[in-house]
C-alpha cells in the first residue's frame, strides 16, 4: 500500500507532495478538479465531506484532511527525514505557531478570492469580497514577513533558519496564491528568499514546475 492524494494542479495538494517527496515517500495521484467543482460531487464527499482538497489516505487507509494535520501526520510518520522538530525540540513550537498561521488564518482568505460568490446573496458584492480577501491574505504574509524571524540570509532563509522545515512549504506555496506570483517578489523580500530556497531543493523543484507556481529562480 502507498500513499494516495487527492488533488490539483496548483491547489494546496501541492504542499502535501512536496512534503511526500522531502519524506522520500512515493503515491498514487487521484485528479479532482477544481475546474468544473469535481471536489463538491458526491464520489469526493464520500471522501472529505468538506469538499476540499487535499486529501491524503494513508498507507492503512486512514483518511487525511486539512493541511496542517497532513503536513504533520507526514513529518510524525517519516521521523528519519527530520522535517519537524521533534516535540520537546527548540524550533518545533515555532513551526506549529507559523504552520497554524498559514492554515488557519492565510487559507481561508484565499476560499473568499477564490469563491466570493459564496459570501454573499449580493452577487454584484462578489468583486469587493476578493478584493478585501487577497488584502486580508496579504496582511497575513506581511505579519508572517514582519513576524516570523525570518532573516532573508542566503545561508538561513528558511523559518528554522538554516534548517529546512515542512512549515517553510505553505509559507513558499501560498507566497505564490492571490497574484503572489508578481506580488511578492516585490513586496515581501524575506518570504521570497524563503520560497526561493524552497523552490530550489532536488525534492521540491519538479513539483513547483508541476503546480506552475512561478519561474524558476534567476
Ligand atoms: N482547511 C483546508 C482548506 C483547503 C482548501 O481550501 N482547498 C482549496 C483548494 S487550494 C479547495 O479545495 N477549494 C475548493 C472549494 O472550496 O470548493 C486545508 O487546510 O486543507
Amino acid at each position: 500500500m502507498t500513499y494516495i492524494l487527492y488533488g490539483d494542479v496548483g491547489s494546496g495538494s501541492a504542499m502535501v507532495e512536496m512534503a511526500l517527496a522531502e519524506a522520500g515517500q512515493g503515491f498514487d495521484r487521484r485528479a479532482v478538479p477544481l475546474e468544473g467543482d469535481h471536489q463538491l460531487r458526491a464520489e469526493y464527499l464520500a471522501i472529505n465531506p468538506m469538499g476540499r482538497l487535499p486529501t491524503l489516505v494513508l498507507p492503512d487507509g486512514t483518511v487525511m484532511t486539512e493541511s496542517l494535520a497532513i503536513l504533520v501526520t507526514i513529518a510524525d510518520r517519516h521521523p528519519e527525514a527530520g522535517l519537524l522538530p521533534p516535540a520537546g525540540e527548540a524550533g518545533r513550537a515555532t513551526a506549529l505557531r507559523w504552520m497554524t498561521v498559514m492554515a488557519a488564518e492565510a487559507y481561508p482568505h484565499v476560499t473568499r478570492a477564490d469563491y466570493p460568490a459564496r459570501f454573499t446573496p449580493d452577487p454584484a458584492a462578489a468583486p469587493a469580497i476578493r478584493d478585501r480577501a487577497q488584502q486580508m491574505f496579504r496582511e497575513v504574509l506581511g505579519v508572517v514577513e514582519r513576524h516570523a524571524g525570518l532573516r532573508g540570509a542566503p545561508d538561513a532563509p528558511f523559518l528554522l533558519g538554516a534548517r529546512f522545515s515542512l512549515a517553510d512549504i505553505p509559507i513558499a506555496v501560498m507566497s505564490r496564491w492571490c497574484g503572489g506570483r508578481e506580488w511578492t517578489p516585490a513586496n515581501l523580500p524575506r518570504i521570497e528568499a524563503l520560497a526561493r530556497a524552497v523552490r530550489a531543493r532536488p525534492a521540491i523543484a519538479p513539483l513547483w514546475r508541476h503546480h506552475q507556481l512561478g519561474p524558476e529562480p534567476a
